[in-house]
């Protein structure tokens, strides 16, 4: 008798246990979470290595994009997105000094686009509006450093990339982040290019990091 109300306490200690690690599971796997480690890039001309983490959350129909950086160029805007390729299925990444094609020691934005592709989405303060020349994107302490975050609507984000690229969805595991900026005061070579009348100062890329889906 004893034994059997022993048995019986066990098996319902078991089951509740069970039950923990079935929640548990189930509030992982209701989270995906995606990641980019940042590198530096054109650090000859910043002075500094930049680094940092991106990470992307969906969460139902929430997304919530987390930047934070250090040693970026202090005090200044920094204009940051996701780039990727707007036609077919290519896989966006980092470039390297290889695609520095004309030879002048910079890797600018144009030098990006064979390896990187375009930019899509804005991690400023309104993602979803898609004004990439807005300023509204984070600004660094005297220190270098920021934290950006951000939480969107996954369908109307997903909804606006549509309308901005045609054919495409957002395929996070596509893309890759870029961060920009060095200050207006920064002197560049004229072989430095940019986008439009944008000065090459606001569009040069600092760090990088290729989106891939977290193993957590
Ligand atoms: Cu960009």
């Amino acid at each position: 008798m004893k034994l059997q109300w022993h048995t019986c306490v066990s098996a319902a200690v078991g089951l509740l246990a069970g039950a923990l690690v079935v929640s548990a599971a189930n509030a992982q796997e209701s989270a995906v979470v995606y990641k980019a480690e940042l590198s530096p890039l054109n650090s000859k001309v910043t002075g500094s290595d930049a680094s940092g983490e991106a990470t992307f959350t969906v969460s139902g129909d929430q997304l919530t994009i987390r930047i934070s950086v250090k040693d970026v160029p202090p005090s200044i805007e920094h204009w940051q997105h996701f780039h990727g390729f707007a036609k077919g299925d290519e896989q966006a990444q980092c470039p390297t000094v290889k695609d520095d094609t004309n030879g002048d020691g910079i890797i600018d934005l144009i030098e990006t686009e064979p390896k990187a592709g375009t930019t899509m989405v804005p991690f400023n303060a309104d993602p979803v509006a898609f004004a990439i020349p807005k300023n509204t994107y984070p600004q660094s302490d005297v220190n270098g450093s920021y934290t950006y975050e951000k939480t969107v609507s996954l369908k109307a984000l997903e909804t606006a990339f549509e309308k901005q690229f045609p054919g495409q969805e957002l395929d996070l595991d596509r893309r890759v982040v870029f961060i920009h900026g060095v200050p207006s005061s920064t002197k560049l070579p004229s072989s430095v290019a940019s986008l439009g009348d944008i000065p090459a100062q606001v569009t040069l890329p600092i760090a990088c990091g290729a989106i891939r889906k977290s193993g957590n």
